[in-house]
């Protein structure tokens, strides 16, 4: 494969080029791996950027509803839209992807939008390399807003914060008077919680449970790159394409407010310096997963547990021998 060739198309937007792009990334071969790094490389030098949105919510609650209907209107008003999902469970089957493709039907036919469903099988962190990565392809291709969804099930929603702008939190209408077991760590890394479903039957329960996460929101600390009135809970209803316009002028809002008060460029920076140390962090770990490595751990393991060495010593030794850089 010629990866610079590979760059120049999809510099010019091509969406083919992206795709395969993407597949590359995913790949788990060394050699696709060098050549993935190469191709990061080049496109970084254009220094595209595009507003990040992160979609999180269980399932159900309407993310692939939300994501057809916002998406259009985004596409409408002339911006290019990538799609791209995070789902670590690896539990969603073909099943699933086909009905992403029925719920998305009209945004997967436009042509200023592009749809990536996630790779099955694949651990969190590597999930959270090819996600991050296939984000900066999108951007290099000159998309205006990469959508990135996930299944609320766990500390994939923190894997997709740490690469997004801005944070969505997608909640359906509660059925009794608590608020739902959403985690205050969700809570506190959404910048905006959309009531979904808020609709005919549901209005009512709707109109309930934005007050209550309203409130909810209020209570927690303050967060510097927030202004005043922000994280905000809204109504909206995927279903009947309705509050889409006034979610969109929330989160240009908030956008706009952050770059001018250096909020955008600090925010990601630091999720640079994170994924720097994350990626530093996995290959240590992957060094200790070789089979001369993991047959030198159970060597000195022995020693360890028949007390011919100490527990340091050992570690020390295993760490010379195979931490080398
Ligand atoms: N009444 C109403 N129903 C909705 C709305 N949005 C989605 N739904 C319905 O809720 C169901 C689930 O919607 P999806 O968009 O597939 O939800 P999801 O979050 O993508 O679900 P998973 O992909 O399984 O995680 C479907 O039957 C939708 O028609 C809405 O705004 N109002
Ligand atoms: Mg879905």
């Amino acid at each position: 494969m010629d990866i610079a060739q590979l760059g120049d198309k999809i510099l010019t937007g091509d969406r083919r080029a992206l795709a395969r792009a993407i597949t590359l990334v995913e790949s788990g071969r060394a050699d696709h791996r060098a050549q993935a790094t190469a191709l990061l490389e080049q496109l970084s030098s254009a220094r595209r950027q595009a507003m990040r949105i992160g979609l999180s919510g269980t399932p159900g609650v309407g993310k692939s509803t939300f994501i057809e209907a916002f998406g259009m209107h985004l596409v409408g008003q002339g911006l290019r839209v990538a799609v791209l999902a995070v789902d670590p469970s690896s539990s969603r089957s073909g099943g699933s992807i086909l009905g992403d493709k029925t719920r998305m039907e009209r945004l997967s036919r436009e042509r200023n939008a592009f749809i990536r469903p996630s790779p099955s099988q694949t651990h969190l962190g590597g999930v959270a390399r090819r996600t991050r990565e296939a984000v900066a392809l999108c951007e290099a291709a000159g998309f205006d807003v990469v959508l990135i969804e996930t299944v609320g099930v766990g500390q994939s929603e923190t894997v997709v914060a740490e690469m997004s702008d801005l944070f969505l939190l997608l909640l359906a209408p509660a059925g009794g008077d608590e608020l739902q077991g959403v985690k205050r760590g969700i809570m506190e890394m959404a910048d905006l919680i959309l009531i979904n479903k808020a609709d005919g039957d549901l209005k009512p329960a709707a109109t309930r449970t934005c007050a209550d996460y309203a409130g909810a929101l209020r209570l927690l600390r303050k967060r510097p790159q927030d202004p005043k009135e922000f994280p905000k809970a809204m109504m909206v209803s995927a279903l009947q394409e309705d509050g889409l316009v006034t979610a969109w002028d929330e989160m240009q809002a908030l956008i706009n407010w952050r770059k001018e008060n250096g909020f955008w460029e600090a925010t990601r920076a630091n999720q640079a310096r994170y994924w720097f140390d994350q990626e530093v962090r996995q290959a240590l770990l992957a060094r200790l997963d070789t089979p001369d490595a993991r047959a030198m751990m159970d060597r000195l393991s022995s020693n360890v547990a028949d007390g011919t060495m100490s527990p340091s010593a050992a570690a020390d030794q295993m760490l010379r021998g195979h931490l080398k850089v």
